[in-house]
């Protein structure tokens, strides 16, 4: 007989502040290398933008209030630096501080708990000007500074903390795929600078929490894509071998363990592109690692690896932002693999496999290597929804959501220690590539790309009543 899900596990529900809040100028915000990127034609689908959003600024009592009756047990959201420090640091933004103060007393009141991530890829469009962002080591001054104005603003109030979203889809997307700010391609040498200075931003974040508050629970969250051997052909196992050091382990073995996977290092030593680390790095990230609490796992698919030729397909290839099915291209690494599609899973009409069972493996994988709790701070499906006579019927959505929670809950028979579960996304909210036509939320929010359009009201969906019953029953449902 299965375990069940503990008493106290946390149903809950994600978003991201460039994605609902809107209010993108409003009380004193600075602009975010999102607000511009955006504008850029031809970078993200009909360069929608989120000026606007669902504007969770100005509506967050209505959206807590829907959470409220769903019985949501925890909301994870994401704070925009740029309400806190227009310039990225300087001087702080009272009016900012203010608006999240609000949105988190509103969650309190109902009892809802507060997951925090920290950085949710808005980063403020100053320090792009002032010294590129993320690829000068100053940056990470800046971020733990702006870190601990939120820890010491928040932290009475929020036990569960985020440092970083998806720090390999910022990183690879805006460095190597050319389709996030700033928008370069191929830039392997820059690319893993980069991320060595989002570990060092992260790991001194962590210090800087725990110092200041030992009972805080704090992760990173990690897009994690399980990856198959195409066949058992022996190259395409070491393909495998070569995607879960180069994609999964790169990321996971920093935030766990403090360290980069050795054979991972030789391949970048190989071609040139280490990044450059200063005395004390490895301390520091040690130090860190041994006090995460858990791993943040957004899941949505799993994929395949297939040994890729030195002068076969590369990373910037396109992908699929429209939602017609079957025209997203196959990437990948020359020298080492190629991502084809799987021809044993069904897709969504943006071509991202459906497969229930890789939240599993996430859980499993993490468990036996890491021996870490799971926060799954993301999992959802994206889909075309459609309002009929006043409702929105999804069952497709329920069907999706239904199938991960049952292979989560054999997980935990598994023996894997899952704390939250977080479906992606609570409202409706603008898909960074894929504008407002792909839709996530429980909750249908009225709007499409054009900023003019829809009434913004809010329409619970099928979803929403049925997540409702899941809560209610602690997954039995
Ligand atoms: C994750 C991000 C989210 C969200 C989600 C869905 O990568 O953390 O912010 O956008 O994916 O992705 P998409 O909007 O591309 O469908």
């Amino acid at each position: 007989k299965s375990k069940g899900f503990p008493k106290d596990f946390l149903w809950g529900s994600a978003s991201a502040a460039y994605q609902v809040e809107g209010g993108w100028d409003a009380d004193g915000k600075g602009v975010s290398n999102w607000d511009k990127f955006v504008r850029i034609p031809g970078k993200t689908f009909k360069a929608t933008t989120g000026d606007k959003a669902v504007d969770h600024y100005h509506r967050y009592k209505e959206d807590v209030k829907l959470m409220a009756e769903m019985g949501l047990k925890t909301y994870r959201f994401s704070i925009a630096w740029t309400r806190i420090y227009p310039n990225g640091n300087g001087e702080v933004n009272e009016a900012g501080l203010q608006f999240y103060d609000n949105l988190i007393n509103e969650l309190l009141k109902y009892g809802i708990e507060p997951m925090v991530t920290v950085y949710h890829w808005d980063m403020p469009q100053a320090l792009e000007d002032q010294y590129h962002g993320w690829e000068s080591r100053q940056i990470v001054d800046d971020y733990v500074n702006y870190a601990k104005t939120l820890f010491e603003r928040y932290g009475d109030r929020v036990k569960y903390w985020i440092t970083m979203n998806e720090q390999n889809i910022f990183t690879s997307f805006g460095w190597l795929k050319g389709m996030h700010p700033p928008g370069k391609e191929n830039d392997m040498k820059t690319f893993y600078q980069v991320n060595h200075h989002a570990n060092m931003a992260h790991a001194k974040t962590v210090l800087a929490l725990k110092e200041m508050y030992p009972d805080a629970k704090v992760g990173a969250s990690f897009a994690y894509s399980p990856c198959y051997a195409y066949d058992r052909k022996p190259e395409n196992a070491m393909a495998k071998a070569d995607y879960d050091d180069l994609q999964n382990y790169w990321w996971m073995d920093i935030y766990a363990y403090g360290r980069y996977p050795r054979s991972a290092w030789a391949y970048l030593e190989s071609q040139g592109v280490t990044p450059q680390m200063e005395d004390g790095d490895e301390d520091i990230l040690k130090k860190a690692a041994a006090l995460v609490d858990f791993m943040g796992v957004n899941y949505y698919q799993t994929c395949v690896a297939e040994y890729n030729d030195i002068n076969g397909v590369g990373m910037t290839n396109t992908m699929n932002n429209t939602g017609e099915k079957g025209t997203a291209q196959v990437q990948g690494v020359p020298g080492l693999y190629k991502n084809p599609a799987n021809d044993f899973l069904p897709t969504t009409d943006w071509d991202w496999t459906i497969d229930p069972m890789g939240i599993r493996m996430c859980c499993r994988d993490i468990t036996s290597r890491y021996d870490l709790p799971v926060v799954i701070s993301e999992n959802g499906l994206g889909a075309f929804d459609k309002v009929e006579d006043g409702q929105v019927h999804d069952p497709y959505r329920i069907a999706y959501l239904k199938a991960h929670i049952e292979e989560l809950k054999k997980a935990i028979d598994d023996g894997c220690r899952v704390l939250a579960y977080c479906t992606w996304s609570y409202t409706d909210l603008l898909s960074w590539l894929n504008g407002y036509q792909k839709r996530y939320g429980f909750v249908y929010v009225d709007r499409e790309e054009d900023e003019n359009s829809g009434t913004l009201n809010r329409i619970p969906k099928d979803s929403y009543y049925w997540y409702k019953k899941v809560i209610e029953t602690n997954g039995e449902e």
